[in-house]
């Protein structure tokens, strides 16, 4: 408990508290200079780009420590409800551009390396990307948590600090190949490692005996700044060590060289994502990692509220917990043990208290995507927590009994436990224990209906987001200044609803004109960009046609590759004369497919082979182009949106939870070409179905056409693409075989009976391009009803709604 004395003497130390580091850029100069001398040891008078990117970094990251410590304390004199926020991935990309943004000294940073003879953008460039994350989740992990320190609220991040990311795409002969992304290879100045700040975290532990074999989880804190505020909170990340304690049995044996190399073992636990983010493959290291992540996770949690409560039955006044989807399902488990065997409560007072902390968002409709552990597995690895699982649904069901009698198909449905007792199912767990479900969109898959039939109350519904940060000030700066121009204030940076401003002025064509000017200049950064990586000019007169995500069969990126296929052989077969009249695109694909996923891998082959064939064809030149841009990541995210003049969103109705990459292309103006599916539902109630391409069957009307015999749903444009491919006009026929053989056999994605639609949506596009005014004003339309899809909104909603939490804004 923090006594007043303590207090008194925090007090005196705020009062005491200075902005000790200056912002102009004379400054940041002696700053930048400093670090290259000392923290980098390159001589003042000699660095390269890297270098100087090096002592800028550590000079913001000075600024941001500053910031932190100040925010820190200020939280722990308020004492405010927290929030902690568990996710096992987060994409963060790179941090300079949006800590200097966030900071609000981009402009000085800029001026102070001017003088030294840098350009900032040049620097920037020399990051590489923090992967820790596979796709959607883990973008919106980093989102949300920009919002939550721009929008002052006292929230925790923790994850896992992986030494390998996610893995590197290089493509061989239009093949994928994975690369490890060993990201820390030259240092990370954007986290502090707190040596001090370490748990031991037990694994096959026996249920009565201490009989333990540990690991160290050390802290790895990532100060993340609010925007226009002081407020800096922490992402937490969780590295393993092996613990002192750890095998002291075979030093004693003297085997000391094994002893070492058993040690070395426990660092493993965290050294790699898993770059799969569908399936749930049941290995021993992933259910490690998640424990190991939510022990260390949890007692920091419990150590920090213990710090200044001792009465755990305030703890829901104190602390709320979001789970990340069910990665982090085990922190129930743990928090439950950790109250009843170390806190010696009853279990129901414990369970009471479990029930209010938690809450959990699920992030897919995809069930075979659900985690499900081996019990064998679970029994060996943590068997006190199988124990309080089986005791958790062994009080479930026999509560179930009382609401719904003994209806066993239910029952066995609903259950934690999968039937045969072989698996313990994770997303039941969640059901069971949170106090509130969040779902991302309006239908739930099979296994929630039943909960959300009896507990209507646990569920809520949320409209995810994005940063408009990252996604305009950061990635797009001409047209964050030509936004903030025409409404006469930067303010929707952080009141993003104000975008709405922009609808007054859509029609005006002095905006239109600087509106296509800086489109104009991101088509060119862009295709620079395209040029380096693949060779292939591309015509700025083109429409750019952007389908970036990870590769799905949901996602139907094969779709798209069958449409341009089509173009293709439309165009081959036309008269000259009609050529003249044919929109000219560059369709550009980017994604990774996980390793294992082998249609996945067929349709990246695919789509390198049909560009083989297009872009040499002399018949076609600028009229088509098909590009694959390798190792799609965050920051080519960010070079490749703002350039975008269509970008496609076309999952299968029904199957995409929610979809955040069409509100990035959205806020940068470019128009969607979508099925109605997740977000677009919204996006086209926000701007208008007409500013959109929408096609494809509703979710209402996917049932009746899977019932339907394959060939009754085929149309013939279709059929003639697929046999194309499938008679080997683009090469690599057995290769490409199975592929045509899903399309046309089984067709669970609905290609085939969406093809038609898809095509005239293609179509509508084409012909409203050729109107540019017209285009213009849809895209203007777009940004400007982008306000809902701000991530800022979304955590409003969480805080308000599922975590009851206020802002806490340190004032200094
Ligand atoms: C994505 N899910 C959704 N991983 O696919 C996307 O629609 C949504 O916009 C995004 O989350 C953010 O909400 C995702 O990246 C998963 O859903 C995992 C599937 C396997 C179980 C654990 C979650």
């Amino acid at each position: 408990m923090e006594s007043a004395e303590r207090r008194a003497k925090v007090e005196r130390m705020f009062e005491m508290m200075d902005r000790f580091l200056k912002n102009d850029p004379i400054s940041l100069q002696k700053d930048i200079l400093n670090h290259v001398e000392y923290t980098v040891a390159r001589s003042r008078f000699n660095f390269d780009d890297f270098e100087a990117y090096q002592g800028l970094s550590h000079s913001v990251r000075d600024r941001l420590i500053e910031r932190w410590h100040d925010t820190q304390l200020y939280f722990k004199r308020k004492d405010p409800k927290r929030i902690y926020f568990l996710s096992l991935e987060y994409l963060m990309g790179r941090s300079l551009s949006n800590s200097i943004i966030n900071l609000g000294i981009r402009d000085e940073c800029a001026e102070a390396l001017s003088q030294l003879g840098f350009e900032f953008e040049v620097l920037a460039e020399q990051e590489g990307d923090a992967a820790l994350g596979n796709g959607g989740l883990a973008r919106l992990s980093a989102c949300q948590i920009d919002s939550l320190a721009t929008m002052d609220y006292p929230a925790w991040g923790y994850g896992l600090r992986y030494q390998y990311g996610l893995f590197r795409q290089v493509i061989l002969d239009g093949y994928q190949h994975e690369q490890p992304d060993y990201w820390l290879n030259f240092g990370n100045p954007w986290e502090i490692e707190r040596v001090h700040v370490t748990y031991p975290v037990k694994f096959y532990g026996a249920v009565e005996e201490e009989d333990f074999n540990g690991v160290e989880a050390v802290a790895y804190d990532n100060p993340i700044p609010g925007y226009g505020t002081r407020n800096t909170i922490t992402l937490r990340l969780w590295a393993a060590k092996p613990s002192d304690l750890h095998d002291m049995e075979s030093y004693n044996t003297g085997d000391y060289i094994n002893a070492v190399v058993n040690r070395q073992k426990a660092e493993t636990i965290s050294s790699v994502l898993y770059p799969d983010d569908r399936s749930y493959q049941g290995k021993e290291l992933r259910l490690k990692q998640q424990y190991f992540f939510v022990s260390a996770s949890i007692q920091d949690i419990i150590r920090r509220f213990k710090d200044s409560h001792d009465n755990f039955d305030v703890l829901p006044e104190k602390v709320a917990l979001q789970l990340n989807d069910t990665h982090p399902s085990l922190a129930i488990a743990e928090v439950m043990r950790i109250l009843v065997d170390e806190e010696n409560f009853e279990w129901n007072r414990a369970w009471d208290i479990v029930c209010k902390i938690f809450s959990f968002t699920t992030h897919t409709v995809v069930s075979e995507g659900l985690e499900k552990i081996p019990i064998d597995l679970l029994g060996s690895l943590l068997p006190r927590h199988l124990e309080i699982i089986y005791e958790i649904n062994f009080n479930f069901v026999e509560e179930l009994k009382k609401r719904i009698g003994l209806d066993y198909d239910r029952l066995s449905r609903m259950s934690i436990i999968e039937e045969g007792a072989v698996k313990v199912l994770l997303k039941h767990h969640d059901l069971v224990n949170c106090y509130l479900l969040v779902v991302m969109v309006g239908t739930f898959d099979g296994d929630a209906v039943d909960f959300y039939e009896l507990w209507p109350q646990k569920f809520q519904y949320k409209t995810n987001g994005v940063t408009q940060r990252r996604w305009i000030v950061v990635s797009n700066p001409s047209l964050c200044a030509l936004i903030s121009k025409w409404l006469g204030t930067e303010a929707w940076i952080r009141n993003v609803d104000l975008l709405t401003g922009l609808r007054e002025h859509a029609a005006d064509t002095n905006l239109q004109q600087e509106w296509k000017m800086v489109r104009k200049v991101n088509k060119m950064r862009l295709a620079e960009y395209i040029e380096a990586m693949s060779g292939v000019k591309v015509s700025l007169d083109a429409m750019f046609d952007v389908q970036i995500k990870r590769i799905h069969e949901y996602k139907r990126q094969l779709l798209n590759i069958l449409g341009i296929i089509h173009r293709y052989d439309c165009i081959k077969n036309m008269k000259e004369s009609d050529r003249r009249k044919v929109v000219p695109r560059v369709c550009i694909l980017g994604g990774k497919a996980a390793p294992g996923y082998e249609a996945a891998k067929k349709i990246i082959k695919l789509c390198h082979a049909v560009a083989e064939k297009i872009n040499d064809d002399s018949d076609v030149g600028d009229l088509l182009k098909l590009v694959f841009i390798p190792d799609y990541n965050v920051s080519v995210a960010e070079l490749v949106i703002p350039g975008a003049d269509l970008s496609q969103h076309v999952s299968t109705a029904g199957l995409e939870a929610s979809g955040t990459g069409s509100m990035k292309f959205l806020m940068n103006g470019c128009l969607l070409l979508a099925t109605a599916d997740g977000s677009t539902v919204e996006i086209s109630e926000e701007i208008g179905a007409e500013n959109m391409f929408l096609f494809g069957a509703k979710v209402h009307e996917v049932p009746a056409l899977h019932e339907k015999e394959p060939d009754a749903k085929v149309n013939l444009q279709f059929a003639r693409v697929v046999r194309m491919v499938r008679d080997g006009y683009f090469g690599f026929q057995d290769y490409f075989k199975s592929l045509c053989d899903e399309v046309e056999d089984n067709d669970f994605y609905l290609l085939g009976s969406d093809f038609g639609s898809y095509l005239e949506a293609q179509a509508a596009a084409d012909k409203a391009f050729v109107d540019q005014e017209k285009w213009t004003r849809m895209s203007i339309l777009s940004t400007a009803g982008s306000g809902r899809f701000s991530s800022d909104r979304t955590i409003e909603e969480y805080a308000d709604k599922t975590w009851g939490i206020e802002p806490c804004r340190c004032p200094f």
